[in-house]
């Protein structure tokens, strides 16, 4: 019985150390030199040993290499443009962009997708989906609910606001209520 429950602890340590979620479709922004100059290594390093791990792991190794001006480890989950613009996509208005979240672990929480202007920060316009309700735990695999780890976003007309690149990404976002644990990923775009 001890055998079990320790194996059973083991397994609950494992899996809170393993990661959480990423999105996979599209391919996401990478990390690279960029994000360590502007985060620091120690952020860089947590970042990179698992990219479906949740932002706090990150924040937790933040050093003196972290720059706060440059490095907005809530946003895009820290990872910079520059590392990976030849990932830059362009989607015209109307264009059905099918997504894929690879959900290693499930936590209790609520989710959503927006257009975001990454010079500002900030949402355009109104989000694209919502789950109020995000990766159940107390809901078996049998019950997983498809749609949130397969769904599809329809880029909106974004006027002349996302014609650069650089200007504009999807950002895919989840905050884990149960373990305040956050999940962003960040699809770059022009239209
Ligand atoms: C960025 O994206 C491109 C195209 O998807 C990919 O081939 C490349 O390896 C990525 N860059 C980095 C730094 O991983
Ligand atoms: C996901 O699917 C459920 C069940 O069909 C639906 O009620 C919900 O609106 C969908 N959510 C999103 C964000 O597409
Ligand atoms: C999660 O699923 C359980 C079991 O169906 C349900 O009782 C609970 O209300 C759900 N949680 C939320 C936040 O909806
Ligand atoms: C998206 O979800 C996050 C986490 O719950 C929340 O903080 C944020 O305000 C939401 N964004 C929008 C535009 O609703
Ligand atoms: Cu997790």
């Amino acid at each position: 019985m001890s055998r079990l429950l320790s194996a059973l602890s083991l397994c609950a340590l494992f899996v809170s150390v393993l990661g959480h979620a990423v999105v996979t479709t599209p391919t996401p922004r990478a990390i690279g030199s960029a994000n360590q100059a502007a985060c620091g290594t120690g952020v860089y390093n947590s970042l990179k040993s698992d990219k479906t791990g949740p932002i706090e792991f990150a924040v937790a190794k933040i050093d003196s290499g972290y720059n706060a001006a440059a490095c907005h480890l809530y946003f895009c989950r820290g990872l910079q443009f520059d590392d990976n613009k030849s990932n830059t996509r362009k989607y015209a208005a109307g264009t059905v962009v099918p997504f894929h979240v690879d959900l290693v672990a499930h936590h209790t929480g609520r989710a959503n997708v927006s257009i975001v202007n990454l010079a500002t920060q900030k949402t355009i316009g109104a989000p694209l989906l919502v789950w109020p309700v995000y990766a159940n735990e107390s809901l078996g695999p049998s019950q997983w609910p498809k749609n949130e780890t397969d769904f599809s976003v329809t880029v909106p007309n974004l006027g002349s606001q996302c014609a650069t690149a650089g200007a504009c990404a999807i950002q895919w976002w989840w905050y884990a209520t149960s373990n305040k644990q956050t999940y962003q990923s960040c699809v770059d775009f022009t239209q």
